[in-house]
């Protein structure tokens, strides 16, 4: 029920946005849309509505429905944060159908609405899962899961502390204001969030060469020398995202929190990483349940700056493009037990390439050692197997090597997804092409 809700509401951002860059925008332009078109599907339509001027001119919209007799049931708004887009905010009101025809006219002839469309068939965009064509789009894939929220959750490390929960939420607010193509904002962090760093890097320094996978070990030694990393500051991450740029493409936008995996997983197929900014609490500094940004400084950054582990990110990213929510829930469990909370092997011996153990000086340690279950990385079984996401895991999965893993990984995708298109990135226009195979 959410989902569907929540696609349709992606549905008519995106609509409105594909039509409103198609034509002329106007100072206010309307759209009419249909609902779905189940059988017992209430009789209403949505207007997708584009103001210019904010939302000093909604009331004379709804004015005129009224007069014409139509029943507003739903109203809500967003803002239209992309450049290039002559309107400031979108309002999608949906109405009862009946005084369509009278209302569509009325609304045509109205002075101050300069064009009204009533869209033929919007039900396959509606049935199909959206998903972001254009690196911009990713504006609108920043859904969180609220499962993590130091305000809701009472095994948070930061649940009683009043600070560190005001902390956070000026932090996560530099997300919710970030847009497309800006840089990340720089945050000034405080000497003990600087303190928990420090401490989390001197341990993870000291475990790499033995814990390490290899491509891990050559980058860190990059980032220590040309990046800044060092234990007396916290690296910003509009300049990790600049160093990540030159070596793979990859870049990062910030995120207030952990998102939904579907969300998550549409930026990879972008080379952008959705990354934290606010620190874990400093009570937990050996692990923590959720990315922070030392977990995505220290565990992705790295990685996101190798070629081939790019790559596979990329990819997995790919495959969730339109993916339905049950291969979703599959692909964000290959993520887990890979990118996460991967081990390969080399030269007979057992290291750790996810990022959630080279993050966590706790896990690493408990990751290679004899207490946990090692599997070999089976993509059918990796991609079902249950986990939690609290404490270490029990259990790891241990490919032969990133190359070996991506191989796998493309052929199981092969079997398993069902869509019926391709799809294709073009890191020229950074615009997914969709490829139907039919
Ligand atoms: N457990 C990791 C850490 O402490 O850095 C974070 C994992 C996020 C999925
Ligand atoms: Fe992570």
């Amino acid at each position: 029920e959410s989902t569907i809700n929540k696609q349709r509401q992606q549905s008519w951002i995106e609509e409105a946005q594909r039509l409103s860059r198609d034509g002329d925008v106007s100072e206010e332009e309307v759209f009419l849309v249909q609902s779905p078109g189940e059988p017992d599907a209430p009789l209403t339509v949505a207007l997708v509505v584009s103001l210019l001027d904010g939302i000093s001119a909604l009331p004379r919209v709804i004015k005129t429905i009224e007069n014409f007799k139509g029943t507003v049931v739903h109203v809500e708004s967003r803002p239209a944060s992309h450049k290039g887009v002559a309107f400031d905010v979108l309002f999608r009101i949906d109405i009862m159908r009946e005084p369509l025809l009278s209302l569509l006219k009325s609304l045509r002839q109205g002075a101050s609405i300069a064009s009204v469309k009533l869209l033929s068939e919007h039900q396959s965009s509606i049935k199909e899962p959206w998903f972001p064509k254009h690196i911009s789009e990713l504006d609108m894939c920043n859904h969180l899961m609220t499962k993590y929220e130091p305000d809701l959750d009472m095994d948070h490390p930061g649940f009683a502390d009043q600070e560190y929960r005001a902390r956070r939420k000026q932090i996560a607010d530099i997300a919710f204001a970030y847009t497309y193509g800006e840089p990340i904002p720089r945050v000034e962090y405080r000497p003990e969030e600087i303190e928990t760093w420090g401490a989390v890097f001197r341990e993870l320094d000291r475990l790499v060469p033995t814990h390490a996978c290899r491509q891990y070990r050559e980058v860190w030694d990059i980032l220590k020398r040309e990046c800044g990393y060092c234990p007396e500051s916290i690296p910003q991450l509009e300049d990790v995202s600049r160093f990540m740029k030159k070596r793979t493409g990859f870049s990062l936008r910030p995120a207030a929190g952990l998102l939904t995996a579907r969300d998550f997983l549409a930026s990879l197929a972008f080379r952008v990483f959705q990354c934290t900014q606010y620190i874990r609490h400093h009570s937990s500094p050996h692990h923590s349940p959720e990315p922070d940004a030392i977990h995505e400084l220290l565990g992705h950054a790295p990685l996101l700056a190798h070629p081939a582990f790019a790559q596979f990110s990329q990819e997995l990213g790919l495959a969730s493009l339109g993916a339905s929510d049950e291969e979703i829930e599959k692909f964000a469990t290959m993520y887990w037990f890979t990118v996460e909370f991967g081990l390969c092997r080399e030269q007979g011996e057992i290291r750790a390439w996810g990022a959630g153990l080279l993050s966590s000086f706790g896990e690493l340690q408990h990751s290679l050692s004899n207490k946990p279950d090692h599997r070999d990385f089976e993509p059918s079984l990796t991609a079902v197997q249950p986990y939690q996401d609290q404490d270490y895991q029990d259990v790891y999965f241990v490919a032969e090597g990133v190359e070996d893993a991506m191989e796998k990984f493309r052929q199981w995708t092969f079997k398993t997804l069902s869509r019926p298109y391709e799809v294709h990135y073009d890191p020229f226009s950074q615009t997914i092409m969709v490829l139907d195979s039919v």
